[in-house]
């Protein structure tokens, strides 16, 4: 009768075990879906294609978040460093900023496009040619301070026409 007991104890922590394991993986992955994979829409990513020898660069895409979230960085394999700008016209004059990071609103989508904001490729270790893909990698922070990160392939392009 004690065996029992002793076994049936040892078959109870094994299944709450297994039960913790699973709920938390369970959280795990939901979160996982919830801030990173669902609620950051990554659209139209795309590079500038550039010469040989060209040591800067600029990708742009349009970034919705569905919920309050701040770009905090953003890093590629072909470049060392990228920056968050923003061009404005002041005074007739194009003026090009950086930015320590980007704060999306809920439900705003966030164009990146020429002669806006643009994320700008320091330092290209190569150069880039039409039809190419760039993998990039976003990390962002949550109102929580959760941090996590995307991954995007932007496709490297001739800007487009209607985008003068
Ligand atoms: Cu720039």
């Amino acid at each position: 009768m004690a065996n029992l007991l002793r076994n049936s104890r040892l078959i109870f922590i094994i299944l709450s075990t297994a039960a913790s394991a699973y709920l938390s993986n369970a959280y795990a992955l939901d979160s996982d879906n919830n801030t990173s994979q669902n609620a950051i829409s990554i659209k139209d990513a795309w590079v500038r294609p550039s010469h040989p020898g060209q040591d800067v660069g600029a990708a742009y895409m349009t970034l919705t978040s569905m919920q309050d979230i701040t770009l905090l960085r953003v890093e590629s394999d072909v470049s060392d460093s990228i920056e968050i700008h923003s061009m404005s016209m002041q005074n007739g004059v194009m003026k090009m900023r950086m930015l320590d990071n980007l704060p999306l609103v809920a439900g705003k989508p966030y164009k990146l496009e020429p002669g806006g904001f643009h994320f700008m490729l320091f330092d290209l270790k190569k150069a880039l040619a039409v039809g190419e893909s760039v993998n990039f990698v976003l990390y962002f922070k949550a109102k929580n301070k959760a941090e996590f990160k995307q991954n995007i392939k932007a496709l490297v392009r001739a800007e487009t026409e209607h985008q003068h």
